[in-house]
């Protein structure tokens, strides 16, 4: 089970497993409306092709997130950044946005605003400003179908403690990255992962309002 929520700059990832991670670059959704679009030639494709080259090349920094933007004003202006999952490599990291930056022209070929998830990074682009407002919401919940086999009071329990753990500490991680990871043994044969992140430029008290917004979507 995963979510990711965006509200502006708000961005936050909660991440729920049951199992370990997998280990390549694996895309796991896109959202990009086709109600905005800009033309091939157009001065806004260049400009993209300027973001995508800035954000590739700063992809190996250690806290795995940046932000850039390319053009004066509208409407040729664009907001973007990546955030790397926490516990990846700057080489895994470097990997996943520039991998993306070309995925994404193939998912979304005419959208001005796009964002593409997979499970080591996600990247995200608007020709509106991202960076500081609050009023968009992106919001992606994936779960497992598959039910706890037993003592589900008793999961939601462990579940809603260990979160609580989580979401204190990543948002107080050091300043560089907002990011925890927390375990817990639900029974002895089955183990709760769970990750949380925020991108690093939020405050505690910004990281931590978003984490709990998270956490209480999950039932
Ligand atoms: C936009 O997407 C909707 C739903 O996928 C589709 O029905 C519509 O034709 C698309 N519009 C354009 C302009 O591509
Ligand atoms: C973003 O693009 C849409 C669609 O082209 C347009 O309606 C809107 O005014 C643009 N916003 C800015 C700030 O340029
Ligand atoms: C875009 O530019 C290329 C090369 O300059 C040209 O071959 C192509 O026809 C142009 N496409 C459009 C839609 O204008
Ligand atoms: C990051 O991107 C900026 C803007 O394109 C560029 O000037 C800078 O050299 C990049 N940093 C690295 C380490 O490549
Ligand atoms: C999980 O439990 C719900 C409610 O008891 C049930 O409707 C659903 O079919 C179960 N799903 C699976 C995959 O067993
Ligand atoms: C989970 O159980 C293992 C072995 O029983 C133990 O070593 C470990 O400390 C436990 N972890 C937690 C978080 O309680
Ligand atoms: C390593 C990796 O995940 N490569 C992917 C990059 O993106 C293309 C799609 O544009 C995928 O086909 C590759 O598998």
């Amino acid at each position: 089970m995963l979510a990711f929520k965006i509200s502006g700059y708000l961005f936050l990832i909660c991440l729920l497993f049951l199992f370990r991670f997998s280990s390549s670059v694996n895309y796991l959704y896109r959202i990009c409306p086709n109600t905005t679009t800009y033309s091939p030639n157009s001065t806004y494709r260049s400009n993209l092709n300027q973001l995508f080259l800035a954000l590739s090349s700063n992809a190996t920094r250690d806290n795995g997130f940046y932000s850039y933007t390319v053009g004066r004003g509208p409407p040729d202006r664009i907001e973007g950044l990546f955030l790397c999952r926490g516990d990846v490599t700057p080489d895994v990291c470097e990997e996943c946005v520039r991998n993306a930056t070309t995925d994404i022209l193939q998912r979304c070929p005419k959208e001005k605003e796009a964002v593409i998830w997979y499970d080591e990074c996600m990247l995200r682009y608007s020709n509106i400003s991202i960076f500081s407002r609050s009023e968009q919401n992106i919001r992606l919940i994936m779960r497992n179908t598959q039910n706890i086999t037993g003592q589900p009071d008793r999961f939601r329990t462990v579940l809603a403690a260990t979160l609580n753990e989580l979401a204190t500490e990543a948002a107080n991680n050091l300043p560089g990255k907002k990011f925890a990871t927390r375990q817990a043994n639900f029974t002895a044969f089955q183990t709760l992962y769970t990750l949380a992140q925020c991108t690093p430029d939020l405050s505690s008290g910004q990281c931590n309002t978003c984490l709990q917004d998270c956490i209480s979507n999950f039932p």
